[in-house]
């Protein structure tokens, strides 16, 4: 018998009459015995606007059939409901799609398992949660929970059309260049690196002169946006930054005072708005002890005077910009538990990727 995890959908007609519908017919067929339902919400369509909400839900079944079988008797269940197929992803009275079947991993032409997008639906995440939060991916060979968290409630579609930007994030010192680089090497993309030594105001705002904070901020809110343009990153392309735009806002709250803020604020959204946003996002965390232990270690003159103090608020501000965080999926790794300094961590980081961004 192979424990099999179903996304229920609907968004026509009686919406929740015909889920239970259909999980009574699952219920009556030979060989599929359904364990449990797990709570059925409420989402916004994903992928086609204008189209009603949808209920969703996941059921664990067991069964003695193959996935191909499985499959043929849930297409089954959905013309018995009334079901049409009109153009991709068209509002439907019923869908029944295969999330997971035992740990097999199937790509054929009829099926693709584990189900392509599953790991982008806070929706089908939090159903498999409640069924078993536990539960291994068994290509991105994480748990539910874990895949949930990094999703923050938000649901993602992958979109070829865009730039795929990966961007690391994290204090200074934490890792981010070392690791962009590596994961550029696995990849095979592009790697967009901070220049962080040619911000001239840059030694004298660490050395204390806070009359330069704005200079410095505006130096590099400017080289970014020229970095992070949409036409420096084509469609499609896979590219690593070593960090994430939206850090400016974290450190010119540091740097900055009243004033300087004030006029800095007003300055930063159509810089914002000009840049390409990520597709996804490692987020790097770590002790300030060894952050400050990697910026002695490369010695770079101007870091030498950051204080403890700093690198605390920076951490603070990084926790409450991924807290709120809604643009893309975020991979959190602590340094505490990832060494990147291993061949495998890195690739296992690599191969996880993958199923976050649009590869063609
Ligand atoms: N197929 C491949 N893998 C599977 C699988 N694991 N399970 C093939 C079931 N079918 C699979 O499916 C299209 C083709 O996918 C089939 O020929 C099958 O062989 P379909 O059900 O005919 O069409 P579809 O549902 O429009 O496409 P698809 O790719 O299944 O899309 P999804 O993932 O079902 O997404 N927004 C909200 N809020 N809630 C939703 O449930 N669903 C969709 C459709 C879009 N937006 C949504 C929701
Ligand atoms: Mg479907």
């Amino acid at each position: 018998m192979t424990i099999a995890y179903i996304g229920l959908g609907s968004n026509l007609g009686d919406r929740k009459s015909f889920i239970h519908k259909a999980l009574k017919m699952l219920t009556e067929t030979k060989d599929i015995e359904v364990v449990r339902l797990s709570d059925i919400l409420e989402t916004a369509p994903l992928g086609g606007a204008n189209q009603p909400d949808y209920l969703n839900a996941v059921a664990q079944i067991k069964t003695a059939l193959t996935a191909e079988d499985l499959h043929k008797i849930l297409i089954g269940i959905e013309a018995s409901l009334g079901r049409t197929r009109n153009e991709k992803w068209s509002s439907r009275n019923i869908d029944l799609d295969i999330l997971l079947f035992g740990d097999e991993i199937i790509n054929s032409p009829r099926l693709t398992i584990p189900h392509s997008q599953m790991h982008l639906r806070s929706f089908v995440l939090k159903g498999l949660c409640q069924l078993d939060a536990e539960l291994l991916h068994p290509v991105i060979k994480e748990p539910m929970k874990e895949l949930a968290g990094r999703l923050n409630n938000a649901d993602f579609v992958l979109n070829p059309e865009l730039p795929q930007l990966i961007s690391v994030a994290g204090v200074i010192g934490v890792g981010k260049t070392t690791l962009a680089k590596k994961l550029s090497d696995i990849l095979g993309c592009k790697c967009i690196l901070e220049p962080y030594d040619e911000n001239p105001f840059l030694p004298d705002v660490y050395a204390g002169k806070k009359e330069l904070a704005l200079d410095s901020q505006l130096f590099f809110l400017t080289g970014r946006v020229k970095q992070l343009t949409r036409s420096a990153l084509a469609a499609g392309q896979i590219t690593i930054s070593d960090y994430v735009f939206d850090k400016e806002l974290i450190y010119a709250q540091i740097l900055l005072d009243a004033e300087q803020l004030a006029l800095y604020k007003g300055i930063y959204p159509p810089f914002s708005e000009a840049v390409v946003s990520p597709a996804l996002v490692i987020y790097l965390t770590d002790s300030v002890q060894n952050c400050l232990e990697r910026i002695h270690r490369r010695n770079r003159p101007y870091e030498q005077k950051i204080e403890p103090q700093f690198l605390d608020a920076l951490s603070r501000g990084h926790e409450k910009l991924f807290a709120d965080w809604k643009k893309c999926p975020v991979i959190r790794l602590s340094m505490l538990q990832f060494d990147f300094m291993r061949d495998d961590n890195v690739q296992s980081l690599a191969n996880q990727i993958k199923s976050y961004i649009a590869i063609q």
